[in-house]
């Protein structure tokens, strides 16, 4: 028999660390920061944040973004971009984000049949990344998020050594427990660091889209782990943020543990997630 040789099968293309065991990941196994193979890239990505987060840099990229004036494109066409971008600051995923997107969006289908606006939040939470697509480094666009105008908390990964060159980090107008904040003035009032969540909540509310308020608060904080999963920065909550914590806590268990190298099949699953995306952000619309 003739053996021709086509090179490596192509369906590991996309897989690169197709791992048997990952499939069964434990829970404790996620977002380990301080070993595992893709650690010096996600700290590189951090280090690189953590420096250039500043209160003006932040007011600088609303003032870029928040028009909405770069692009115009249906949310399954964003989606689908996300093939070609890989997530440097997750330690978790080493596969084009698209297929996160159907990861968590069948997970939570899997436990929430019935919400469908809450499936859809999981297809899309992550598209605000498509700012990478258009030049922003990644460090503008993906990661864990946190306030900036006040003190850095403990909770945000690699605290300690990444904020060394931070300016505001030494400024006292900005490194005080509230910084230019009140106590409780709510999160809708505070200056996030710039990344994919606050640029999609920004879309959404541009584009009229119709999505729950539960829905658009898990798009908007869904990367603020030291807030949602170490309980920092209560001290600027208010009663609102209070009643929406659970709903981002409940995202978070999708967004996170549904993180495997089981890649599920995009093309069979389209048509549902097209029918969801038609009935609350239909269209093309301004990014
Ligand atoms: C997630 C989370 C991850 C980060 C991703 C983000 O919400 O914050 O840690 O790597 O970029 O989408």
């Amino acid at each position: 028999m003739r053996v021709v040789n086509i090179g490596p099968d192509p369906s590991l293309a996309y897989r690169p660390i197709l791992d048997l065991e990952q499939k069964d990941k434990d829970k404790t196994e996620y977002r380990n920061f301080e070993s595992g193979s893709l650690i010096d890239r996600v700290y590189n990505t951090y280090k690189l944040m953590h420096t250039n987060q500043t209160l003006d840099f932040v007011k600088q990229k609303h003032s870029e973004w928040s028009g909405c004036g770069h692009a115009q494109m249906e949310v399954m066409e964003a989606v689908i971009s996300l093939d070609q971008l890989v997530d440097e600051s997750d330690p978790d995923v080493d596969f084009p984000n698209s297929y996160h997107a159907f990861q968590t969006a069948e997970g939570i289908r899997r436990e929430h049949p019935h919400k469908d606006w809450f499936q859809l939040v999981g297809l899309i939470h992550d598209i605000g990344k498509i700012m990478a697509l258009s030049g922003e480094p990644q460090w503008a666009v993906v990661g864990d998020t946190f306030p900036v105008g006040c003190r850095f908390q403990n909770g945000i990964v690699f605290r300690g050594s990444t904020f060394v060159d931070n300016p505001d980090d030494k400024n006292p107008a900005y490194n005080s427990e509230c910084g230019i904040y009140k106590p409780n003035c709510g999160l809708d009032n505070v200056l996030m660091s710039w990344g994919h969540d606050e640029y999609l909540y920004r879309v959404m509310k541009f584009n009229k889209c119709t999505i729950p308020e539960e829905g658009l608060y898990m798009i908007r904080f869904h990367s603020f782990y030291p807030w949602h999963s170490h309980g920092d920065y209560m001290h600027l909550c208010d009663d609102k943020d209070m009643r929406m914590i659970p709903w981002v806590r409940e995202f978070n268990k999708f967004d996170l543990y549904t993180k495997t190298t089981e890649l599920p099949d995009i093309e069979k699953l389209k048509p549902y997630y097209q029918s969801l995306i038609d009935k609350y952000c239909p269209g093309v619309l301004k990014w």
